[in-house]
């Protein structure tokens, strides 16, 4: 079975990649495999300045998935590439790095440090994050407004190369996100990745309080699979009527199996990212790889490009 893909120039063995945030950076998932085995590795988002994120908890377990408001924890792009990249560079693996922050400028420079930094090679491609729920603009998710989406990804594009890829990623806290993606796609974007998690919240009714510091916090996991599903059928029908620009579209939200990821092809994605599964077993990303071949063998696919998009006939 031919499971290669090309997403807007991201030329990749397989369309299989680990979801932004799910991972960190590499190292504590290449004890349970190859990170160079899967498509691609997607890094947590990274921004200008190191920060330690939201105050704790900032984790929930519900019943039907996992709530977070982390809050954008992370090294601050200039140990992301003296660090984090040249370690992933060391092993092989295919980097689409995450980028984010609070202000179009800030994405902007760390997309321009990205750009020119000495492990270039390694990064197939830049997912912008505009979508993070727990990093508010002004009050407002970027990506649940087409102007500020928009606003980053135009200063995104200013910066880099026109052969680097860029994937913009959504919010499913929309009811249409026709016109998201059309803004991003028309500022700039190569691609779309959908979906982030979806705003939620619980209370811990021992102590009476709700149960994140933050209050709120992103859910993830099987419950929002059929969220993203939507989110990739709406996306790829606009594209096949002609009303957006078409652009390959990577699906993430509550994958679990190969039958998962298949679900999110079928909707019209040609790439899949695995997080939230990633927690309770780490070879989750390699596992859905191996599970998605054997599903396309029994079915007598040769090509994963056949599938994409097949459900809408
Ligand atoms: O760090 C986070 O709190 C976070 C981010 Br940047 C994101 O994009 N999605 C999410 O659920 N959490």
């Amino acid at each position: 079975v031919d499971l290669s893909v090309d997403l807007a120039g991201m030329s990749l063995p397989n369309p299989i990649m680990t979801a932004s945030g799910c991972a960190a950076n590499g190292p504590e998932l290449h004890r349970f495999f190859d990170v160079a085995e899967i498509g691609a590795f997607v890094t947590k988002s990274v921004k200008a300045t190191p920060q330690s994120g939201r105050g704790t908890p900032r984790m929930a377990e519900t019943p039907s998935g996992m709530l977070n408001s982390i809050g954008l924890q992370g090294p601050g792009i200039d140990a992301f590439v003296s660090h984090d990249l040249p370690w992933l560079a060391s092993v092989g693996a295919r980097v689409l790095v995450s980028i984010a922050g609070v202000e179009a400028a800030e994405f902007a420079h760390v997309a321009q440090v990205l750009a020119t930094c000495p492990d270039r090679s390694a990064i197939v491609g830049l997912e912008v994050n505009i979508s993070c729920p727990n990093v508010a603009n002004r009050g407002l998710v970027f990506a649940c407004d087409p102007a500020s989406s928009a606003e980053v990804l135009s200063g995104v594009r200013a910066v880099v190369p026109a052969d680097l890829p860029l994937f913009a990623k959504l919010s499913p806290d929309v009811t249409d996100l026709v016109p998201i993606a059309r803004a991003a796609l028309d500022a700039g974007a190569d691609g779309l990745t959908m979906i982030n998690t979806i705003l939620g919240m619980a209370i811990d009714l021992d102590r009476m309080r709700p149960h994140l510091f933050g209050v709120t916090g992103g859910l993830s996991g099987p419950a929002i699979r059929p969220v993203a599903v939507r989110a990739i059928w709406q996306v790829t029908a606009a594209m096949r009527a002609g009303t957006i620009p078409t652009a390959p579209i990577i699906g993430v939200g509550g994958v679990r199996c190969g039958a998962d990821a298949l679900e999110l092809i079928a909707a019209g994605a040609s790439g899949v990212q695995v997080g939230t599964a990633t927690f309770h077993d780490p070879r989750a990303p390699r596992t859905v790889l191996t599970e998605l071949a054997a599903l396309l063998a029994e079915r007598g696919i040769s090509r994963l490009g056949d599938l994409v998009g097949a459900a809408h006939g």
